[in-house]
């Protein structure tokens, strides 16, 4: 525990894959569990923790009987849950040995890292990759479960995707459009306080009557996957009524001209058959957009459909056309990434241990590759629970049950993919190390301060890979870096002028002054200027300029499946907290009351909701926050806490999207049937 800080609370911050980044204070209670609340002082929790964090901050995180508290061997067949303790040794000795002999015999690609944002502190999520690097690992690529046609597509326009608006201009902006992602799950502080708190109307595109769109201006509720058809539609409107930018277009874009007739092609009448929206309200919309600089918040939600890529390249067209590019007030945001923070990733994660390039492949191929005994004959799972967050949810444990593929996986809990492991290794929580968080949101920085004694024997991720180094008898330094220099090394590089005592201290870190996005007007790619047309594109095998086209609509008989964020959970994680438990209640499918009478279903009765991937049966409700042909499943849940022993992604068949070998889950269509009638 840091000596500066009072006996009586440390401040610290949230490190998981939320765009909040809370500051957070932990009451300490002799001789009782201490209290995590959220820190009255920071700017974002103001004081409360999200409902999720609360419960299981409170509950499963710290309670000795819901984690892992020492290494386990398997002692019973692969999945059945039976291990045995052993000591920290025993475990790395193993670990080292086997993966020695792999690398040897088939070389280090045999070894799959699948990893994402378990934790998203900076050593806790980076570190690991310096010995997965030298080992010459194949990375099951994070980002493709997530997010990552969004980022080549922005890529392609603006050639970042990481450096988005300071929220804190919203001061300045005429409108908020937030366009498929839901903060009233996701990022619950910028629902409630941002969003509200902003002076200007907001518009919320998506399919679902969010909490965030019922507390909209103007929400547009279309048809899942037409969204590219609306923003033409959008930039039509915005030509016919002279809000287009044409000094911006002609000084700092190129390829506007490729683009027009497609506008052209959209008037709103058009688009509201094809979207399923009131044209009006699509005009509406441009002309807000458009009275002024606005804020584009563009959602991870938005791009996982099939063609994602194309989605995210047209929507984001919005700031450029109206010229809302390096003024106060507008812009658009994706993530904002480490770099505006000046923090190093390639430093972080040792690229250069990674001579020749790191082997990767997409986790839409993970059950694929798994399947395959000459693609993979180890993994190693860590911040990262596939068993519950995968596609192909029946597939992927079949294959987790192969006798000869070696699996480690390191977590705080016994998750339903530690049940598959040969080796299973404690973590720490972020309250019994010390760290630093990275805001994808704001442009803060704050510190993780060990707060607690580790529980058992549980150690941090960092630590973890250093003793697995040297068993596996490897020199170099980056890899032994000790966290105290890494935590100093990121504080010189930040622009805080702080060390970590001292922002331990302060908990957040906040630039000053409002940052604006791209103020000098130059962007990183090849021309320099925002490419509306890109020759990288169609040198990838894509349209130079985004197309305006939607998926079809579902065939008869079928919906679309909508997986997204829950309030109560994080995505799998928390799945297994008592208090959270309670309130997710029994896992159900929301349906249109109109759906729910065409398949007439009755109240209370069960329901088998079936893909091409699996069939799952489950409890239903009617909702009209859901729109008709679309069915909603909630992720974050744990399977083998089911009655069923599945969770929604045992009908989400990993199809990718059209860019990055990326996930398309919101793209599932399903049919739904009466238990009975099947
Ligand atoms: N159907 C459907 N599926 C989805 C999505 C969807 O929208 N719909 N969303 C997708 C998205 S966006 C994502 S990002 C993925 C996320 O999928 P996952 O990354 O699998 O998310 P979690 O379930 O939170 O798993 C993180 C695990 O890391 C563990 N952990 C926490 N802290 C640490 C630590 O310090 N060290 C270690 N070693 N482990 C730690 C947690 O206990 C948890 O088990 O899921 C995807 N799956
Ligand atoms: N409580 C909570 N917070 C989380 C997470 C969580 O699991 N729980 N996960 C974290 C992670 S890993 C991520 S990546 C982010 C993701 O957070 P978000 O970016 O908010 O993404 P999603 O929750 O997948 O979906 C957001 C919205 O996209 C909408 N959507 C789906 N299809 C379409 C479409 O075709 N068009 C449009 N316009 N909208 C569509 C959905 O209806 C949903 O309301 O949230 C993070 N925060
Ligand atoms: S998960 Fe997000 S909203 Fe909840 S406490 Fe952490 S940072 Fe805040
Ligand atoms: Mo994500």
């Amino acid at each position: 525990m840091a000596d500066s800080i009072d006996a009586g609370f440390v401040k610290t911050t949230c490190p998981r894959d939320c765009y909040d980044a809370c500051g957070a204070l932990v009451l300490l209670r002799p001789g009782r569990a201490p209290l995590v609340r959220g820190d009255p002082e920071d700017r974002v929790s103001r004081g409360k923790l999200c409902r999720k964090c609360s419960a299981a901050y409170n509950g499963a995180l710290l309670d000795p009987r819901e984690r892992l508290l020492r290494p386990l061997r398997r002692s019973g067949a692969k999945g059945s849950g039976s291990f045995e303790a052993i000591s920290w040794d025993e475990a790395i000795a193993e670990i080292a040995e086997r993966l020695f002999s792999i690398v040897s015999e088939t070389g280090g690609h045999a070894v799959l890292n699948a990893h994402y944002t378990g934790t998203f502190a900076m050593i806790g999520y980076h570190f690991p990759l310096r010995f997965f690097n030298r080992l010459g690992a194949t990375e099951v690529d994070p980002d493709t479960i997530c997010n990552k046609a969004g980022h080549v597509a922005l890529g392609y326009l603006f050639g970042t995707s990481t450096d988005g608006f300071d929220p804190r201009t919203v001061s300045d902006s005429a409108s908020v459009l937030v366009w498929g992602a839901n903060p009233s799950a996701s990022a619950p502080h910028q629902h409630e306080h941002w969003l509200t708190e902003a002076p200007c109307p907001v518009i919320v595109v998506d399919p679902l009557r969010t909490d965030t769109a019922k507390q909209a201006d103007i929400h547009l509720q279309l048809r899942p996957g037409t969204d590219a058809v609306l923003a033409f539609a959008i930039m039509n409107v915005l030509r016919r009524e002279r809000l287009v930018d044409e000094r911006f277009l002609a000084d700092h874009t190129i390829g506007y001209e490729e683009l027009v007739p497609d506008i052209e092609r959209w008037p709103p009448a058009e688009a509201g058959r094809e979207t399923g929206l009131d044209p009006k309200l699509i005009v509406d919309a441009a002309r807000l957009f458009g009275s002024g600089p606005s804020l584009l918040w563009i959602g991870q939600g938005l791009q996982r459909q099939p063609a994602g890529g194309n989605i995210v390249r047209s929507v984001a067209l919005l700031p450029v056309l109206t010229g809302a590019i390096g003024k106060e007030g507008g812009g658009f945001l994706y993530l904002n990434g480490i770099e505006t923070r000046g923090l190093d990733s390639d430093y972080l994660t040792g690229l250069e241990l990674a001579p020749h390039g790191v082997p990767s492949i997409s986790h839409m191929d993970l059950a694929d590759v798994l399947e395959d005994p000459d693609r993979s004959r180890a993994l190693f799972c860590w911040n990262i629970n596939i068993a519950a967050s995968n596609p192909h949810q029946a597939r992927l444990r079949k294959a987790l049950r192969r006798p000869d593929l070696f699996t480690v996986v390191a977590d705080l809990f016994q998750t339903d993919t530690a049940d598959f492991a040969d080796v299973v290794l404690p973590c720490q929580s972020f309250l019994e190390h010390d760290d630093l968080v990275v805001s994808y949101f704001h442009h803060s920085l704050g510190a993780q301060v060990r707060a607690v004694e580790p529980l058992g024997e549980a150690l941090a991720n960092s630590d973890i890979f250093r003793r697995l180094a040297a068993a596996m008898g490897y020199d170099e330094p980056a890899l032994f870096e000790t966290d105290g220099d890494i935590i100093a090394a990121l504080l010189g590089q930040s622009r805080t002028g702080l060390d970590f005592r001292a922002l331990a201290e302060t908990g957040q870190f906040w630039p000053a002054a409002p940052r604006v996005q791209f103020s000098d007007l130059r962007f990183p790619t090849p021309s320099g200027r925002v490419e509306i047309a890109s020759a990288g594109a169609e040198r990838d095998g894509f349209p130079r300029v985004p197309r305006a086209e939607a998926d079809a609509a579902p065939s008869p008989g079928k919906l679309r499946l909508l997986s997204p964020a829950s309030p109560w959970t994080l995505n799998d994680s928390y799945g297994n907290d008592r208090l959270v438990r309670s309130h997710l209640g029994e896992q159900s499918v929301l349906l249109n009351p109109a759906d729910a009478a065409t398949l007439g279903l009755e109240p209370g009765e069960r329901v088998v909701v079936r893909s091409e991937a699996g069939e799952l049966v489950l409890a239903w409700q009617a909702s009209d926050d859901v729109p008709v042909s679309v069915a909603l499943i909630a992720k974050g849940r744990w399977p083998k806490l089911e009655p069923t022993s599945f969770n929604v992604n045992v009908l989400t068949p990993g199809h990718k999207s059209d860019m990055a070998e990326s996930t398309s889950v919101h793209g599932t269509e399903v049919t739904v049937r009466r238990l009975e009638s099947t």
